[in-house]
């Protein structure tokens, strides 16, 4: 029997997705909505977990009438081996995108990567402190290689804690050190998830289950702070800047470039080639207006955060943008980036371009980038894309009007500068206004989309309604996207969607109610905020017992199970808007779900629908606060002299 189709408008929140959902139809282009479609009745022992494909005895099904593997292995070892090999796969792609970017400071620092360089010397001295290198007689160049050796043994370190951990408050790494749950080196525990999920080895749910919490921290304390700290200092720390995002960002008139994926070391460049008055001559001359750059998921929020440049779409947008019929070339990194992209762009002139030597998709055209020359290597890229204007098809074209004015760049050190200015820097105000109730929790919404479920959807009416509440919203990755195509980046946006406290913070602040932060590695900016909150005073000594949560409401890649794992680990409530595939075991789901209350003092939650989440956050930061003693709204009061003279500064 044929499958129902579902009405177009039920798959996407935003008017410009559905003008080209509607696109794709008229032109007979397949995408990733259809293929949701084509793969429903998902299969229930990959859903509970209960799939066993780690030998080649199996595969083995776990069911009632079945309830070991060929080998002995119960629903416990099978489930908990599953869910860790899917953290260690979530730590390894953040962790290895860090390391690219340490060998790459490691190369500006000997000037031996083109065009590439310390661009942020304050951010390079901050992180050297950290790491005790004494910058005195050192130029930035041997103070960046002594770091970047530095870093690289935080991957390598075989009997050494990760340096980094220290960034945590001391409660947290005390939990950490009690529950026996320190990492090694980040390469080292990716191994070890490896090594104890092979056949035979480690059976123990909760030993299991503890390896990937272990493991996590080396991405959210090690890989993906790495990967922010060194970004920053080879691209700049993030302030706040303005921009725009959704499908409409796409120029008719320009060549169009979309750069797709997550490593920021090529799109940078591309974004200083794009604005060499040679290349936009040679744009015009091929009868193009400009060059138009643009971005999709994480690349987009990187480049984004630093330069303001505008947004395409997030992750299910990247073939919808395509099918606008006005894309010269999309060039794709890694991480996800669809394998059908090179099957949709056939159906116009895209020309899909593979720079990364370990990313290759059939029928993309692969170009090695090389940081040895990644100017010249951005300029090719370009020029590729103004030689593919001519073939344009005009007829093809229907670019959606849709796109929303953005400001993001909210790195927590553009946050302390927000609240404090220069000289007094810090998050005081933002802890004052949390203890007084004019903001009543944060809470961080994070992640991707899911065809599952309608594009969005969740994200912008979960987002909503924590603003309406006195939330204040970090985000980061495609639930970012999703506000920003939703309008709500903005200061002003505080005027019609925040509560009253919260609007009036934000309002003597100008922040918008909800702070971009970043890519999906910038999670660990959150990591960041939330350390600052307690290092500030009065709301605690740990981040767990903080009135925040973080909510993955869309989620569907296993970094997001890492980021999840390593918020837990840390000490941060996290709402699922879609489940883990655990429900094939009782104990590894009370665990995930309750157990690690005790150990980390937070668990996941599952919250199909965004209502639930609303109340299941309200609810956790209400329980946090009334354990703070901040659960009475303090009352207000005009300082009079004598007040003022007993304020300690
Ligand atoms: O790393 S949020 S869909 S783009 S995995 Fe991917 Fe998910 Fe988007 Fe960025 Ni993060």
């Amino acid at each position: 029997m044929p499958r129902e189709k579902k009405p177009i408008e039920s798959r996407a929140w935003d008017a410009a997705s559905v003008e080209l959902l509607e696109k794709a139809g008229r032109d007979g282009v397949v995408t990733a909505f259809d293929r949701a479609d084509t793969q429903q009745n998902h299969c229930k022992f990959g859903t509970q977990g209960v799939c066993c494909r780690i030998c080649h005895m199996g595969p083995c099904r776990i069911t009632p009438k079945s309830p070991r593997g060929v080998c002995g292995a119960n629903a416990d070892t099978i489930v908990a081996r599953n869910f860790l090999r899917e953290v260690a796969s979530g730590v390894a792609a953040h962790s290895d995108h860090a390391r690219h970017l340490v060998l790459l400071l490691k190369k500006a620092a000997e000037g031996a990567a083109q065009g590439y360089g310390i661009k942020d010397e304050k951010a390079l001295l901050r992180m050297a402190g950290k790491y005790d290198i004494d910058p005195a007689e050192k130029t930035s160049g041997e103070i960046a290689a002594t770091l970047a050796a530095k870093l690289l043994g935080e991957f390598t370190s075989q009997e050494q804690t990760l340096e980094t951990l220290n960034l945590a408050p001391v409660k947290q790494q005390n939990i950490w050190k009690s529950m026996n749950t320190v990492p090694h080196g980040i390469d080292r525990m990716i191994v070890e998830s490896m090594h104890r999920t092979h056949i035979g080895v480690d059976h123990d749910y909760s030993n299991i289950l503890m390896h990937a919490f272990r493991t996590s921290i080396a991405d959210g304390w090690g890989g993906s702070r790495i990967a922010s700290m060194v970004s920053d200092i080879l691209f700049g720390t993030p302030f706040p800047v303005r921009s725009s995002a959704n499908l409409g960002v796409i120029r008719e008139d320009h060549v169009n470039l979309l750069v797709h994926g997550h490593e920021p070391e090529l799109s940078e460049m591309l974004t200083i080639a794009s604005q060499d008055p040679k290349i936009v001559a040679s744009a015009k001359e091929a009868g193009a207006a400009g060059i138009g750059l643009a971005g999709i998921c994480c690349t987009a929020n990187e480049i984004l955060m630093r330069h303001g440049i505008p947004v395409a779409g997030n992750f299910l947008q990247q073939e919808l943008a395509l099918i606008t019929g006005a894309i010269e070339v999309m060039v794709v990194d890694v991480q996800c980036c669809m394998p059908s992209l090179p099957e949709v762009a056939q159906a116009y002139h895209t020309e899909i371009v593979a720079t990364s030597d370990i990313a290759r998709t059939i029928g993309a055209t692969p170009f090695s980038f090389d940081t040895d020359k990644a100017l010249d290597s951005a300029k090719e890229l370009i020029k590729k894309a103004i030689d593919n204007f001519k073939s344009r098809d005009p007829k093809k074209v229907a670019i959606p009007k849709s796109h929303k004015p953005i400001v993001a760049g909210f790195s927590v050190d553009a946050v302390k500068y927000m609240l404090g200015g220069t000289f007094r820097a810090s998050f005081r105000p933002l802890n004052d206004a949390v203890m007084q109730g004019r903001i009543f929790g944060i809470v961080g919404i994070v992640g991707c989309n899911n065809p599952n479920s309608r594009l969005d959807e969740y994200t912008n009416i979960l987002t909503k309604e924590l603003v309406k509440n006195n939330v204040l919203i970090l985000k980061t990755g495609c639930a970012a996207i999703a506000s920003a195509k939703e309008g709500m980046l903005t200061p002003e946006s505080a005027l019609n969607e925040a509560g009253d406290g919260l609007r009036e913070v934000c309002e003597t602040v100008g922040i918008p109610p909800i702070l971009h932060m970043g890519s999906c590695v910038d999670n660990s900016r959150i990591l960041e905020a939330a350390a600052e909150v307690v290092f500030e005073g009065g709301l605690g000594d740990s981040i767990a017992g903080l009135p925040a949560v973080g909510v993955a409401p869309e989620w569907m890649s296993e970094k997001a199970v890492a980021i999840g794992c390593y918020f837990v680990a840390s000490g941060v409530d996290v709402i699922l808007g879609n489940a883990f595939h655990v429900f094939g075991s009782e104990k590894v789901t009370d665990f995930l779900h309750s157990t690690t209350q005790d150990i980390f003092g937070a668990s996941f939650h599952h919250c199909p629908s965004p209502e639930k989440a609303a109340t299941t956050a309200l609810d956790i930061i209400a329980a946090a606060r009334k354990k703070l003693g901040i659960d009475t709204q303090s009352e207000r009061k005009l300082f009079d002299m004598k007040d003022r003279r007993e304020i300690l500064v």
